[in-house]
């Protein structure tokens, strides 16, 4: 996988601040890498005093509520909607905006604010999949995820396995499901190397398009270990990749947050009420236009 660093902390000490932009080489690499690997970190791209802060209520939000994990062992809760816990530099980061508006249009439009935790306890592997099941492979990236990991990715707490390439690869054969069988693997693995994604951290950014190969890993760590998943999309595909994130829910009071020229956003606005709105595990699908609009596309109604 390939990393950029946004320069490091002690570069940054010097200059007196935080670089959060890429330069023109370094966007320039990160979309050739996301086109040929389908998959780039950048390092540095967020400081870590607000990854911090939101690793520490999301994990108190675990403490208090626990998703289900029957369908996805990965399940977390999502990240509070609300103020004091939004920031602009994760939501609209310089770096990530700048990567999502190149690959996928000056429409790109962020349609979830989710996250995955990896459990303690989880023996298993997750099931390699993409989070587009199915389709065509064009040349055109459908959507992507940003990946905010929370705490440092380790062997041990199950960092992510990812197979670089793979988003040119068609899953046909599986048939819509997360189950590749040993020999798409195989045959995958031997075009290019898997790697975990070992060594990435509080203050980084992965850029993963969302038809890349990958899954979680046995955590066998006594340490829960969450990372932010925000998928951002190009409205205007509507090839047979085409993703079913298409909104999720904020909380009324943080209308004015959810508008940026940097990133579109498909937002459904709820009363604070008792908040557990948001404390779910599963994606969530309000009823927003794209979501309308999707279903109308796919001739059923959201019932
Ligand atoms: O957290 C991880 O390592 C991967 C989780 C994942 O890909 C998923 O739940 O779909």
């Amino acid at each position: 996988m390939q990393e950029i660093q946004l320069g490091t902390s002690e570069q940054q000490a010097k200059a007196g601040s935080r670089t959060t932009r890429l330069s023109e080489a370094q966007l320039s690499d990160a979309l050739s890498a996301m086109r040929e690997d389908g998959i780039v970190c950048v390092k540095g791209a967020v400081a870590t005093d607000l990854i911090a802060v939101l690793n520490e209520k999301m994990q108190a939000d675990l403490d208090n509520r626990t998703p289900s994990r029957k369908v996805n062992a990965w399940n977390s809760l999502r990240p509070p909607p609300f103020h004091p816990y939004l920031y602009e530099e994760i939501v609209y980061n310089d770096a990530a905006t700048a990567i999502c508006r190149g690959l996928l249009g000056a429409r790109a439009t962020l349609t979830t604010y989710g996250a995955n935790t990896s459990w303690p306890g989880q023996s298993e592997p997750q099931n390699v999949h993409r989070d587009v099941p199915d389709g065509i492979i064009t040349e055109v990236c459908p959507a992507v995820v940003l990946n905010y990991p929370l705490t440092q990715f380790t062997v041990e707490n199950g960092a992510t396995l990812v197979y670089p390439e793979s988003h040119r690869t068609s899953v046909a054969e599986a048939g819509g499901t997360r189950k590749y069988s040993e020999a798409m693997l195989a045959k995958q693995a031997r075009a290019r190397q898997p790697e975990q994604t070992v060594g990435i951290g509080p203050g980084d950014l992965i850029v993963r398009d969302l038809r890349l190969w990958h899954g979680g890993m046995p955590n066998v760590s006594d340490e829960r270990r969450i990372m932010l998943a925000l998928v951002v999309i190009d409205p205007d595909y509507t090839d047979a990749d085409e993703t079913g994130f298409k909104g999720f829910e904020a909380e009324q009071g943080s209308d004015d947050f959810w508008r940026n020229p940097r990133l579109e956003t498909s937002v459904e606005f709820v009363p604070a009420g008792d908040r557990s709105y948001y404390q779910h595990g599963h994606h969530s699908t309000p009823p927003t236009a794209l979501y309308r609009d999707w279903q109308m596309r796919k001739g059923s109604s959201k019932t």
